[in-house]
C-alpha cells in the first residue's frame, strides 16, 4: 500500500474568474494503490540530453553522473542582475536561443526565470526559479533567487539545496546589505561562492577598490580570474589574468550571442589610456593579489572574481566556462543516517513547494534535491516523517515554468514532484534502509501580521483553500486560534511585500478578492521548554495564543516586554524565534 504522486489534468479550463475556485475538492489526488503499478514509459521530446550511462554499469554510473552535476544559486541584493545573468547563462548554454528581458516592452520576450505574472509586471523576482540545462558535458541545476528581503525565506530555503553560490555585485554599488546577509548564510552553510561583478558597461567603482571592499566587508580573499578592459562606455572586454589574453567584444543587442575575438592588450582597437591602466592594475594584482586556489575556494576562504555585463553579454561565456569547471560536484549534507552522494541508494529532501505554476493545471509542485543514489521514475520511497511509502510517478525537470518528464535523475539534480498535499518543506524521502533524515529547513518568525477580509462572503471556502495552499508553499505563514479553528486565521509574513503578493495571487489563482486588515502584532514565538510555561500562558487572558500549521503553540505579541515578563515568571519556559524542527 502506498501513496502515488501524480498530476491530474483539469477538465474545466484555466484558473480564472469564477471557474477557478472549483478548488474546493482535492485537485490533485493521492491515490492509495493496493498493488504498486509501474507507470508506462512515455516519450518526451522535451527531456534533456540522454544520460551518459547507457553502456555503463549502475555502480559506475553513479560516480560518472554525480561528478558531472553542478547545483548552484544566484544570490545578491535586489537589482544586481541575477535574473538577467540567469537568462544569459541559458543563452550561452544553448538552452534558449534568444534572451528575454526582465522588463520587456510589449512585443518582446520576458526573462525565462521571472515567469510569474506579478514578477513580469514589476520587473522583480518574487520566487526562486529552478533551471536545469546542459553545458560542456555537465548538467547544471541553477536557481535564480529573489533579492528582496521580504522574500528572503525563499532564498534561504534554496541555499539549503545547493552546493555553490554565484554572488552578484553591482559595479556601481559595491557590496550591498542583502548581499552581505546572503553571503553570511553561505558561510554558515559552508557553501563556496563565486563572484561576478556586473554592470561594467556603466561607470562604477574602481575595480581595485571594489576588491578591497569585498575583502573587508565579507572577510574573504578575492582571487581575480579576469579583469575589465575599460569601464562604462569604454568597457570593451575582459582580460584573463593568467594568460593575459583579452576577450574583445563586438557590439550586440544582448538578446543573442555576442561575437568576441581573442587578442592582446597591444591591440590598437583598445585605447592606449585603457591598456596602460589595465597593465598597471594587473601588475599590482600580481604583486599583491592571490591566485585562484581550488582548495581555498571550496573551503569558503577564497572567492574567484569575474567581471562583465549581463546585459550586453560581455564576460558571460568566460564566466560560464570557468564556473562549470570550478564549482563543486554534489556534496554530502548533515542529517541522521545521511548518505554520501555516490551511495547507490536514493535519498533526497524537499526544499521548496510551489502551487499553480501552470494555470492550466491546478498543481502543486514539490521540489526535491537528490542527495544520493539514482532516482527513477515510478520508484517507491519512504517519507521519513510518516514512514509512508510514496510512489514518485511523474517527476519533472524544470526550465523555470517549462517542464519535461524525467526518467532518471542523479545526485545534485532538482526534480519537481506533483504533490497532492502530502509533502512538506524539509521532508526527506529515501529508498532502502536504514532510515535517512536530512537536517531540516527552518522557518523564521514573521514580523508582520494581518487577517484577510473578503469582499464576497460566499468565497470563504475558496479563500480558505488559497490560504492553505499558499501557506504550504511557504508564501505566507498561517496561525489559527484554537477556539475558532481555521475560520479566520492570522497571517504572518517576514516582509510587507509578501502580503501584496498573497492578495494578488489569491485574486489571480483563486478568483478571490480580499483585503488585508493589518494587525498590531510584531512578534511571534514558538512556545517550548517546560510544559508549565504553556499552561501559564493558557491560564491568562492577556496573551494571544495561536497554533502554527503543525498545531504547535505560538504566542503573538506587539512588543518584547510581555514575552520577557513570561520568561521571568516561568524559569523552564523557552520561546523560539526559529521554528523548532
Ligand atoms: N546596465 C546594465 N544593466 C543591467 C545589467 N544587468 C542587469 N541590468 C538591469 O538591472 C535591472 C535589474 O536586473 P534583474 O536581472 O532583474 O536583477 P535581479 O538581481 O534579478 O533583481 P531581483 O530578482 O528583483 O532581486 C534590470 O533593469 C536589468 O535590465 C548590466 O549588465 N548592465
Ligand atoms: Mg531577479
Amino acid at each position: 500500500m502506498g501513496w502515488e504522486l501524480e498530476e491530474e489534468e483539469l477538465t474545466g479550463g484555466g484558473l480564472t474568474g469564477d471557474v477557478a475556485p472549483a478548488l474546493s475538492g482535492p485537485v490533485l489526488s493521492a491515490r492509495m494503490s493496493e498493488t504498486p503499478e509501474i507507470t508506462p514509459p512515455e516519450q518526451d521530446a522535451g527531456s534533456l540530453a540522454t544520460p551518459l550511462t547507457a553502456q555503463v554499469a549502475d555502480g559506475d554510473a553513479i560516480h560518472v553522473e554525480a561528478a558531472r552535476r553542478r547545483t548552484f544559486a544566484i544570490i545578491s541584493h535586489p537589482d544586481a542582475g541575477k535574473t538577467t545573468l540567469t537568462e544569459k547563462l541559458l543563452l550561452y548554454s544553448g538552452a534558449i536561443h534568444m534572451a528575454g528581458a526582465v522588463k520587456s516592452r510589449k512585443a518582446s520576450r520576458h526573462a525565462v526565470s521571472d515567469w510569474m505574472k506579478m514578477e513580469q509586471e514589476r520587473g522583480i523576482s518574487i520566487t526562486s526559479s529552478v533551471l536545469q540545462f546542459d553545458y560542456l558535458g555537465k548538467r547544471l541545476n541553477l536557481l535564480d533567487t529573489p533579492g528582496h528581503a521580504d522574500f528572503s525565506e525563499d532564498t534561504y530555503r534554496v541555499l539549503a539545496a545547493v552546493d555553490c553560490a554565484v554572488m552578484l555585485v553591482d559595479h556601481a554599488k559595491g557590496v550591498e546589505d542583502r548581499t552581505k546577509k546572503l553571503f553570511d548564510v553561505c558561510r554558515l552553510r559552508g557553501i563556496p561562492v563565486l563572484t561576478f561583478i556586473n554592470k561594467c558597461d556603466r561607470e562604477g567603482i574602481e575595480p581595485l577598490e571594489l576588491l578591497d571592499t569585498i575583502g573587508s566587508a565579507l572577510g574573504i580573499e578575492c582571487a581575480v580570474v579576469n579583469w575589465p578592459v575599460g569601464s562604462g562606455r569604454e568597457f570593451c572586454g575582459v582580460i584573463e589574468r593568467a594568460s593575459r589574453e583579452v576577450l574583445l567584444f563586438g557590439a550586440g543587442k544582448g538578446t543573442e550571442l555576442v561575437e568576441f575575438e581573442r587578442t592582446t592588450l597591444d591591440d590598437e582597437r583598445i585605447p592606449d589610456k585603457v591598456s596602460e591602466s589595465v597593465r598597471d592594475e594587473l601588475d599590482l594584482l600580481d604583486g599583491a593579489g592571490e591566485p585562484f586556489n581550488a582548495e581555498r575556494f571550496r573551503a569558503g576562504r577564497q572567492t574567484p572574481v569575474f567581471f562583465g555585463s549581463a546585459m550586453n553579454n560581455f564576460g558571460v561565456q568566460a564566466f560560464l566556462d570557468a564556473m562549470v569547471n570550478i564549482a563543486p560536484p554534489p556534496l554530502p549534507r548533515p542529517g541522521d543516517g545521511a548518505r554520501e552522494p555516490t551511495d547507490p541508494r536514493f535519498s533526497g529532501f524537499i526544499f521548496k513547494i510551489q502551487a499553480n505554476m501552470n494555470p492550466r493545471h491546478r498543481d502543486r509542485v514539490a521540489f526535491l534535491r537528490i542527495q544520493s543514489g539514482k532516482f527513477t521514475r515510478g520508484m517507491d520511497v519512504t517519507l521519513h516523517r510518516s514512514l509512508e511509502t510514496v510512489r514518485l510517478a511523474k517527476p519533472h525537470s524544470f526550465l523555470a515554468q517549462e517542464r519535461s518528464l524525467v526518467d532518471e535523475a542523479w545526485p545534485g539534480d532538482i526534480v519537481g514532484l506533483f504533490d497532492p498535499g502530502l509533502l512538506r518543506i524539509g521532508d526527506t524521502l529515501y529508498e532502502g534502509q536504514p532510515a535517512v533524515s536530512y537536517a531540516g529547513i527552518p522557518r523564521f518568525a514573521p514580523e508582520y501580521f494581518g487577517r484577510v477580509k473578503l469582499k464576497d462572503p460566499l468565497k470563504r471556502k475558496h479563500l480558505q483553500n488559497g490560504l492553505i495552499q499558499l501557506s504550504q508553499e511557504g508564501a505566507i505563514q498561517l496561525f489559527v486560534r484554537p477556539d475558532i479553528g481555521e475560520q479566520d486565521p492570522y497571517l504572518g509574513a517576514v516582509g510587507q511585500l509578501q502580503f501584496e503578493v498573497l492578495l494578488h495571487r489569491l485574486e489571480q489563482e483563486y478568483g478571490v478578492h480580499a483585503i488585508l486588515d493589518a494587525s498590531p502584532f510584531r512578534l511571534a514565538r514558538w512556545i517550548g521548554g517546560d510544559p508549565k510555561g504553556l499552561a501559564w500562558f493558557k491560564a491568562r487572558r492577556d496573551y494571544t495564543l495561536v497554533e502554527d500549521r503543525h498545531g504547535r503553540p505560538v504566542v503573538l505579541s506587539e512588543s518584547p516586554w510581555p514575552l520577557q515578563y513570561a520568561l521571568r515568571e516561568n524559569p523552564g519556559l523557552q520561546l523560539f524565534e526559529v521554528e523548532p524542527l
